[in-house]
């Protein structure tokens, strides 16, 4: 018995005893004896692999418990035939005539997910009658980035410490470790990068084979769970690490010493999962240090990775960091799309692209990033953060799936959306293949990535109801035509329990709350407007006159960057033609990206009506009132909820509602003091 099957068994052993408060009787002896399978000890909960349970399936459903009538009876056979086709990590969860319920998977990993699907079921009052489900993910890649530091911080990090690291060491806290395993799996992540993007001397080291052993010790227990452990690795490392005078991609000593340390690590860490890669990038190495493009150095490290099975993710997060404020010509938005566009092709087949979801860096509100369509040849993943950076920290509340599913239902205009291109679906107009890169019959290896909001913190996320992002970005990852609503209340049921008001007043707050955030910070897509470095609280100049191309230009007419083709940066001619054309006009681009968009006066009218400066105004009072709101929604429950929950989330509310004033008076003041123009409605502007 592989160490998937071993873990579903455990997992279903301990849900069952945890939820039902009864320890179930392990029959797999009997079963492996031959007997027991008649049906004679009664309904069972029967795991397995699709093809390995198929006649106890089949005897069931069909005669065994002597309903020959029922639905399941009919359906019996053809439904069989769909498993045959199932792959590795699909399942399907039936109920049998005589009550017993079928835990199926395709693989291992299949039978893992199944379980999980069934401890869901039961955890969200799900009726375990008539099941007939099957599942397959959307992703082949559903994966987990961690911003974890070997010194044990977190970059970026929420939620205490690292799970990962401490003082330097991997893997310490195993125990805590297999709890994420779990948490993880659970979720349908299958990917785990477990160390920052900004790879430092320290995690450099993680490649050398002295530390390997470590790694090892965690990505064992990760593959447990179906995990593939990957690893951020440093582009200039066979410097750093190998002692040689250059890390240019083309030479073949560099390849060489990529090659064998590769082998060493696959040879240590079976099925492992490969390199993440930030080159070139806010001070990282790459190879435009030698004069090459991103292709000859992803492809050097996939063709290590290659005999191992193994994947390149390499991060489409390049832009110039040290540009001249007064230059308005040089826009960060248009950098990821002029970086790899022109290498749409180029790659080999084991290189995935992971492209932010936005072109700049995870704001609260930008458009879609035009890379995700654009590209026809390449396999993609579109990359999210979890991790609040810039919508709160985690403490405020943020819920962040209702603009992921905004982002992945994208489509610029022709029906092929940002789901479908991480699925390497519809690669060209009309044509409906799954497929990727020049080779039409290479196997599809993109999906979605996040950035991790996970830490040491007791209750993982740091904000309790952070929880919910993590959980949806594995449901979104699994299936992305699930609702934001749906995936809520399943967490709620699975976190706070079955009540029916709690559930009604958390799901209200939760799909609020993103609006109700972006209504109180930056306006109308313009982005930024925080405090350097810690990214928290507002400062509305607070990068306008730094080197990293995020600007507003307000000044005292109007405000907003002009990214037309027409007179501005030439970002909007970057999308499809529908979204090409409707960006490019103020008249036309919607408003909340007005002043991502272009430069527009003051007094400019919204399509909602109001000006833009009344717009801001308007919206930063009410942001802060229905921020307050959050909190006596929260209150009106808290004879509902375990005394510590309450306590710990009423906290975080009570910081958002006092911070959201913060972000109200400032903006407010400050446009005013720019503008000039008075509050219609008179209310106190300092
Ligand atoms: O959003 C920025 C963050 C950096 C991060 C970078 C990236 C890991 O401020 O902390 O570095 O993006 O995505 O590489």
């Amino acid at each position: 018995e592989g160490a998937g099957l071993a873990s579903a068994r455990l997992e279903l052993r301990r849900a069952i005893k945890g939820l039902l408060g009864c320890e179930p009787v392990d029959l797999s002896a009997e079963a492996e004896a031959g007997v027991g399978d008649e049906g004679a000890a009664g309904p069972a909960i029967v795991v397995g692999l699709a093809d390995a349970v198929r006649d106890i399936w089949v005897k069931s459903a069909s005669g065994a418990a002597g309903m020959h009538a029922g639905a399941g009876a009919g359906a019996g056979a053809t439904e069989m035939s769909d498993i045959g086709t199932f792959g590795d990590e699909d399942y399907a969860i039936r109920s049998g005539n005589d009550g017993s319920v079928y835990l199926l998977g395709g693989g291992e990993k299949g039978v893992l997910y199944a379980a999980f699907g069934f401890i869901r079921l039961l955890q969200t009052g799900g009726d375990i009658r008539g099941l007939q489900t099957v599942e397959r993910p959307a992703y082949p890649l559903r994966m987990i980035d961690h911003w974890d530091n070997a010194d044990g911080s977190v970059e970026r990090g929420y939620a205490g410490g690292s799970l990962f690291f401490n003082d330097g060491r991997l893997g310490e806290r195993m125990d805590r470790i297999r709890d994420y395993a779990r948490l993880t799996a659970s979720i349908g992540i299958n990917a785990v990068a477990v160390n920052n993007v900004n790879v430092h001397a320290e995690e450099t080291r993680l490649l050398a084979p002295e530390r390997l052993a470590d790694v090892a010790r965690v990505a064992d227990v990760l593959r447990e769970y179906g995990i593939a452990l990957y690893l951020s690795v440093n582009f200039a490392a066979p410097i750093e690490l190998g002692g040689l005078v250059t890390a240019d991609p083309l030479d073949t000593a560099v390849a060489a010493w990529w090659r064998d340390t590769t082998d060493e690590v696959c040879r240590r860490i079976p099925g492992f999962g490969g390199y993440v890669v930030k080159a070139d990038s806010e001070h990282r190495p790459g190879p435009f240090t030698y004069g090459r493009d991103h292709a000859d150095g992803a492809n050097m490290l996939a063709d290590a990775l290659a005999p191992h099975g193994g994947t390149v993710i390499w991060r489409c997060f390049v832009y110039d960091c040290k540009q001249d404020w007064r230059d308005r010509r040089t826009d960060r938005a248009c950098a990821a799309h002029d970086h790899f566009m022109p290498l749409d092709g180029a790659f080999h087949d084991n290189v995935v692209l992971q492209i932010k979801h936005g072109p700049m860096d995870f704001q609260v509100r930008e458009p879609v990033s035009p890379l995700l369509l654009g590209l026809r040849r390449t396999q993609i993943a579109l990359e999210l953060q979890v991790t609040q950076e810039y919508t709160g920290q985690q403490r405020h509340l943020c819920y962040l799936l209702p603009m992921w599913k905004e982002v992945l239902d994208f489509d610029g205009g022709d029906g092929r959306t940002v789901a479908d291109a991480a699925g390497g679906l519809k690669r060209e107009a009309g044509l409906e293949a799954r497929g990727g890169g020049a080779d039409e019959r290479r196997e599809w290896r993109g999906g979605l990535a996040a950035v991790a909001n996970v830490g040491t913190d007791l209750n993982w996320t740091g904000h309790l109801l952070a929880q919910a992002n993590w959980y949806g970005f594995g449901r979104l990852a699994w299936n992305p035509s699930a609702s934001a609503e749906a995936i809520g209340r399943e967490w709620i049921r699975m976190a706070l329990g079955l009540d029916p008001t709690v559930e009604e007043t958390v799901i209200r707050m939760l799909m609020d709350s993103h609006a109700i955030y972006e209504s109180y910070t930056a306006p109308l897509g313009v982005g930024w407007m925080v405090n350097p470095n810690h990214h928290y609280g507002p400062n509305v100049d607070g990068y306008e006159y730094s080197p990293w191309g995020t600007y507003h230009y307000a000044d005292r007419y109007g405000i907003g960057v002009d990214r037309s083709v027409a007179t501005g940066t030439g970002y909007a001619g970057q999308y499809p033609a529908f979204a090409a054309a409707m960006y490019e006009t103020p008249q036309t681009c919607p408003d909340e990206l007005l002043l991502f968009f272009h430069h527009v006066s003051y007094d400019m009218r919204l399509k909602s009506g109001k000006t833009v400066i009344q717009h801001i105004y308007d919206t930063r009072f009410e942001g802060a009132e229905r921020a307050a709101g959050l909190l006596t929604s929260w209150d009106s429950i808290a004879d509902r909820l375990p005394a510590r929950v309450y306590v710990e989330v009423r906290e975080r509310l009570a910081c958002q509602a006092e911070h959201a004033q913060e972000w109200r008076d400032q903006l407010n003041s400050y446009f005013y003091r720019k503008s000039g123009i008075p509050d219609a409605r008179g209310r106190t502007i300092y």
